[in-house]
């Protein structure tokens, strides 16, 4: 930031809803190919961290902080305590709890595996995170079930695995009604995250549109309590227009939280911070974001690259909120405005059935698509605030 310029401040930072995970800061670096290039840190330096930089909100996996043996026993409440006083010392709200589906050998077959124990585990194991969820204040619960598939095919029988799924989710839901009731807490937003390929080969969720085809299916006791967490870069793993799915979420009322970070089409889960590789669709999707009154939190689940060290959340955290703030021009820029009205009045052959006379009519007024694009980058890169270039 130093370098650069342009830093906001940690007091500005903290007026968006942006939440820092646990799994983010502490990522090591490790891949399947790359031994890991950073030493572990604890929730209790990620968390002041955070602070330090402007991270008003904090997320984290069961098992990011309790060891898995140590889930639902004492270790864990002594734990929870720790993660309290160390939120309300650096002034930090727990926005989002989530459950580990997928690294454990115990969900080799998924949390929804043939084998019944493996099922009433999961049970648990949500229901428990719904708990800690409570007693640390958050108001969302998020699954991503990237386990949730399989390797080789006609193994396993889709329709029952799903529905099996559900059972968790219902689970998850019943228990967050009772301990809602309990601690006279409103009940946590349960929201599902699809990913296209990654850990499991094959996956039985993949996007966000099969979620929501999900929480409508009849399978899960309570669809109102379960909604979306989109994120942007597995939207575009499976060549999707991210932009185009969250307007499916909005339509469905189901976008709840989102997953911010970046990365390239049709490829692996890079994880990229926001903003360093799609800056235009990024501006377009705060745009929609935006105009469409969305007030859940920005995740920042990206992975620091192996080459940078722990502590490069400043730049995502700005880059971010610069984009929301130029989405927020466009959206008052006379210009696209102008050509926006002038698309929706129409080439004024309304009423004719003639489709060369209404073609006719509309050919120079689509110019203007092509206009609105070119306000865009002249936004984006600052052009329309007079920054010229002479030769
Ligand atoms: C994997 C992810 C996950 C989820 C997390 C939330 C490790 O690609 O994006 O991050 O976001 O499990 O539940
Ligand atoms: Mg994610
Ligand atoms: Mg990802």
């Amino acid at each position: 930031m130093a370098a650069c310029g342009g830093a906001y401040s940690p007091q500005t930072r903290r007026k968006y809803f942006i939440s820092g995970p646990q799994w983010a800061a502490a990522y090591q670096g490790q891949a399947l190919f790359h031994a890991p290039t950073r030493k572990p840190i604890g929730f209790e330096r990620v968390i002041e961290e955070y602070a330090k930089i402007g991270i008003g909100h904090w997320a984290a996996h069961d098992t990011d902080v309790i060891p898995t043996e140590a889930l639902g026993t004492e270790e864990q409440s002594a734990i929870v305590s720790r993660i309290q006083s160390a939120l309300q010392k650096n002034g930090l709200d727990c926005s989002m709890v989530t459950t580990e589906t997928f690294y454990h050998a115990v969900w080799a077959a998924s949390p929804a595996a043939e084998a019944p124990e493996v099922r009433d585990y999961a049970a648990f194991r949500v229901e428990n995170t719904v708990r800690i969820g409570h007693e640390l204040g958050a108001q969302f619960a998020v699954y991503w079930p990237g386990s949730l598939g399989y390797y080789v095919q006609g193994a396993i029988d889709e329709t029952e695995t799903l529905r099996w799924y559900a059972g968790a989710l219902n689970a998850a839901c019943e228990a967050d009604i009772r301990i809602a009731k309990e601690k006279n807490r409103p009940t946590l937003k349960h929201c599902l995250e699809a990913k296209p390929f990654e850990p499991q080969a094959e996956i039985l969720l993949p996007t966000s549109d099969a979620m929501l085809g999900f929480i409508g299916s009849g399978l899960l006791t309570h669809p109102e309590m379960v909604g979306l967490n989109p994120e942007y870069l597995h939207e575009l793993m499976w060549g999707a227009a991210p932009r185009a799915a969250l307007a499916r979420a909005l339509l469905a009322d189901k976008l709840w939280h989102f997953d911010i970070n970046d990365g390239y089409r049709l490829k692996h889960d890079v994880d990229i911070a926001v903003g360093l590789v799609n800056p235009l669709d990024w501006l377009n999707v705060l745009v929609l974001l935006r105009s469409h009154g969305y007030n859940g939190p920005f995740n920042l689940d990206y992975k620091p690259p192996r080459t940078t060290s722990a502590v490069s959340f400043p730049t995502a955290v700005d880059r971010f909120i610069t984009l929301w703030e130029m989405a927020g021009e466009v959206m008052s820029d006379g210009i696209i405005k102008e050509a926006t009205d002038a698309l929706k009045a129409g080439g004024g052959a309304v009423g004719s059935k003639d489709a060369g006379a209404i073609a006719a009519a509309n050919r120079e007024l689509l110019t203007l698509h092509e206009l609105i694009a070119h306000r865009l980058v002249q936004i984006l890169l600052g052009l329309h605030r007079g920054r010229t270039y002479s030769v």
